[in-house]
């Protein structure tokens, strides 16, 4: 996965990275959510360096579509290099009890420092950030119990930051993605729009499937054995492996096998987590 470098930050993310700067001075606790896929290509810079001060819990999401052996690589990888991280199920496991724990020490802390100075009990205030689709505001809904946030399975669904009351102990904020603006490794772009982070319309489907073959012919050559009947693609000519999705798929273009609805097809269903548990990348790769 090695292209040219990539441009793309718009209008709205340079909004939503002032406005965080003025939000991360209030809060305490600040949650940054990676897709366990890609992890450190998930990790935006100008999020990542962003008070730095501040607490801080690194969220691996999505861990039921990651590959479980590469995401325990990932969460001893980042507490080797002193960053708290948990991975997870957004959508199934429930993460108070996590994100409770995780915040034990500055309750505590807060509650002392309430007590010394005779103030009344405050929530503490957490702020969840990361680039588009990684899941903050699945996060938000997981955590309230309920839908209190618009969410969806494409970049860019939240707009604008909204704070939501948990319980006494906190008060969350959701906030839009943010990527950073330029790419130079190109192959950290075709991760990130695999993972529906980055606009489709920014990297061509067919590179990206090509892309996306390269990398599993590697990786996991039998990944389309299950959806699309082809037992190993080592040694497969990756256009030919598109012909054979639009075969078995009866993906046509005219009379032939049309290689571009192939390619459509298989990036929505890696999308979609249908072709198994894939990781896109491994500590120190
Ligand atoms: N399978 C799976 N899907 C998840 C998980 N977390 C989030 N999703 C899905 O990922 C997609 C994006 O989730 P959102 O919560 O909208 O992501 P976001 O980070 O708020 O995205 P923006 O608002 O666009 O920045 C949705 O389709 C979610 O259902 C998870 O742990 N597992
Ligand atoms: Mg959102």
């Amino acid at each position: 996965m090695s292209q040219q470098g990539v441009h793309y930050f718009p209008g709205h993310m340079q909004k939503a990275l002032k406005n965080l700067s003025n939000f991360v001075k209030v809060v305490d606790l600040i949650v940054e959510i990676v897709d366990a896929r890609a992890p450190l290509s998930c990790r935006n810079p100008l999020l990542s360096e962003i008070a730095p001060q501040k607490a801080r819990v690194l969220l691996l999401s999505k861990s039921d579509m990651a590959d479980e052996a590469v995401s325990k690589q990932w969460v001893k990888y980042f507490s080797d290099n002193g960053i708290r991280a948990v991975t997870g199920n957004l959508k199934k496991e429930r993460f108070v009890n996590i994100l409770s724990q995780a915040a034990a020490p500055f309750i505590f802390a807060k509650r002392e420092k309430e007590k010394r100075i005779g103030m009344k009990k405050q929530p503490i205030r957490v702020m969840v950030i990361g680039i588009p689709n990684v899941g903050k505001s699945t996060l938000i809904n997981n955590l309230r119990g309920r839908k209190v946030a618009q969410v969806g399975n494409k970049a860019g669904v939240t707009r604008a930051e909204q704070w939501i009351k948990l319980n006494d102990d906190f008060t969350l904020l959701d906030t839009p993605g943010i990527l950073p603006m330029n790419y130079p490794n190109g192959a950290e772009a075709i991760r990130l729009a695999l993972l529906g982070s980055m606009k489709e319309e920014v990297l061509p489907t067919e590179e990206l499937s090509y892309a996306l073959i390269g990398y599993l012919k590697e990786n996991y050559p039998q990944s389309l054995q299950n959806r699309f009947g082809i037992a190993d693609i080592t040694g497969m000519d990756s256009q030919i492996v598109l012909i054979e999705i639009a075969k078995v798929r009866g993906l046509l273009e005219g009379a032939n096998p049309s290689e571009s609805k192939a390619a459509y097809l298989l990036i929505k269903e890696f999308k979609d987590g249908l072709l198994g548990r894939i990781s896109l990348e491994v500590p120190n790769a």
